[in-house]
């Protein structure tokens, strides 16, 4: 167990340490590490040094990390010791000096944790922690999140102390935390969800955390006993209740469960209900702004919806022409607010494009209210394929595919998957006489692309369907794929 007395210590001296290495309010260190107590600390550490945390999902590969350094250009980069043998060059060819590596824990009464140079937390428990903090203003930068984007190419999302913490002072008290809460926190730490709603508000609350290094769904059952509030992605909510040993006796002790990150299905929302006695709480948001809508805690919590926009936050959904549309009229889903984005990381012109030209940011998802003011999202404008709770971006992975030998061109999709949700897919026209085949290709994109992005299944054919304007028609490669995930179609395959 790691107390509060402890916490303050160590983040102090990790700050201190970062101070040390002469990086300077508003430099960034850039993370990407096995989730860990140490890696909370080191978020916190930043936080409390005044410099701007940038983490990176642990499943990227060596070209994805290189992209990132280089844009964001850190001053610092934590990461796993298994990966240095490729986290060196790149670093060397950045001229960045100051990098470092973190293990998975050893706060961990079991983990056996070799003494090396480079390691962070040997380096920085040698230095007398701070005082306090480094005061920073509300619109100073706190962290920066990359997201993919439509067009390849992923974008940093610059994000300020005063976008944490409203959401999180918002969330605190929109989901009635108080005093005895214990949060089952099984998230991953390098994305908004884990690390910012998840992680924020407990620690706001002064509340304990039960910290799962991954998600689990036996563990996680198990541990509900010690915890009052869950957060997860439908995923996990699926995966729980794929255990026949799942019911409301696990959930005596809890008050809350709340899912977001991707749409939850209607079924699991019911069949939870029926299982467990507790309605899961759906909210919704975007990097780019933490959280925008919430489902009530007390009034009823609405299946399909995404709940009622949050305190503070102006939400609003626009026709094609820009104006207002009416309560069950579909269209463009804008908000404003102090959650909303600074802007993305070098990039003036990507960050004036979506906002409109009254100061909404463009959330890409497209929904209605309906007349009690209920938000339900209907699909999004973006092509974004949102896979266990992690967004793909099918241009990333086409533009690759289109590289490789023998592609005429390809089409990434995401089709009903029973585990994820949604899963990748890709649909690839050979050249004629090209010999070209699934698994090859397959274990030519596991090489350069972080695992979640991979193609569950990659069909080859002679050519993708357009319509009279050229245009490839996804919509019917989804249709024609559609059950490629459908429990009756794999079972068949067996
Ligand atoms: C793992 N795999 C996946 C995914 N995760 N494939 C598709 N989609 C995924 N999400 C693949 C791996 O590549 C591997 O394939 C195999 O599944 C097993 O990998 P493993 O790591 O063991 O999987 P797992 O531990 O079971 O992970 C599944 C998971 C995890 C628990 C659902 O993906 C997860 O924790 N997702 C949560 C994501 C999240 O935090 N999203 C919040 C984003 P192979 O065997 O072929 O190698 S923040 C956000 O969206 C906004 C702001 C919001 O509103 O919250
Ligand atoms: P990200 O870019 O990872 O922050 O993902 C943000 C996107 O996730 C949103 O724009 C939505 O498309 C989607 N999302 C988040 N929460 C929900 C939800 N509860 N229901 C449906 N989609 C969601």
């Amino acid at each position: 167990m790691t107390t509060a007395a402890e916490f303050d210590e160590l983040t102090g001296r990790y700050a201190a340490f970062i101070q040390s290495l002469g990086v300077e309010p508003g430099d960034r260190v850039a993370v990407q590490v096995e989730k860990s107590v140490e890696a909370v600390m080191l978020y916190l550490a930043c936080l409390r040094a005044g410099v701007v945390y940038l983490p990176l999902n642990t499943a990227y590969r060596e070209s994805e990390i290189a992209y990132f350094l280089g844009d964001a250009a850190p001053k610092v980069f934590v990461h796993s010791p298994k990966d240095v043998e490729w986290v060196v060059p790149i670093c060397e060819s950045l001229s960045l000096a100051n990098c470092f590596t973190m293990p998975p824990s050893r706060l961990d009464a079991n983990a056996k944790v070799e003494e090396k140079r480079a390691d962070w937390d040997t380096n920085a428990r040698k230095c007398p922690p701070i005082n306090g903090f480094v005061h920073r203003g509300d619109d100073d930068l706190a962290c920066i999140l990359y997201t993919s984007g439509t067009t390849g190419r992923s974008k940093g999302a610059m994000l300020t102390h005063k976008n944490l913490s409203s959401n999180a002072l918002t969330l605190h008290r929109a989901w009635g935390f108080t005093d005895g809460d214990v949060l089952l926190h099984c998230l991953p730490l390098f994305h908004v969800h884990g690390l910012f709603v998840a992680l924020n508000t407990i620690l706001l609350n002064g509340g304990r955390i039960v910290f799962h290094s991954r998600f689990d769904a036996v563990a996680a059952i198990d541990a509900l006993k010690k915890a009052t509030v869950f957060m997860g992605v439908p995923t996990y909510y699926t995966r729980m209740l794929a255990e026949p040993s799942f019911n409301a006796q696990c959930c005596e002790h809890m008050r809350l469960f709340v899912s977001g990150s991707a749409p939850l299905l209607a079924e699991t929302f019911e069949e939870f209900r029926q299982r467990t006695g507790h309605t899961i709480l759906e909210r919704y948001g975007m990097t780019e702004t933490g959280m925008i809508t919430s489902n009530p805690l007390h009034a009823e919590r609405r299946g399909g919806t995404v709940g009622l926009p949050l305190p503070g936050i102006d939400v609003r959904v626009a026709r094609d022409d820009g104006s207002i549309a009416m309560p069950g009229e579909i269209g463009h889903i804008q908000l404003k607010g102090p959650n909303v984005l600074a802007g993305y990381w070098q990039l003036p012109e990507k960050t004036a494009e979506e906002f409109t030209e009254d100061g909404y940011f463009k959330t890409g998802d497209v929904g209605m209210f309906s007349d009690d003011g209920y938000l339900s999202i209907v699909g999004r404008s973006k092509d974004l394929v949102i896979s266990g709770g992690y967004n793909v971006y099918p241009k990333e992975i086409e533009l690759l595919i289109d590289t490789l030998d023998g592609v005429g061109e390809s089409a990434v999709i995401g089709l009903p998957h029973p585990d994820f949700g949604e899963a990748v897919a890709a649909v690839v026209a050979k050249k004629a006489d090209a010999a070209l085949e699934e698994a090859a290709i397959i274990s030519t994109l596991k090489e350069q692309l972080a695992n979640f992005k991979i193609p569950k299944r990659v069909f080859i054919v002679a050519e993708l369907p357009r319509n009279t304007m050229g245009k490839v028609q996804k919509n019917v490669l989804r249709q024609q794929y559609g059950d490629t995930f459908a429990p009756k179609a794999a079972a068949e395959k067996v």
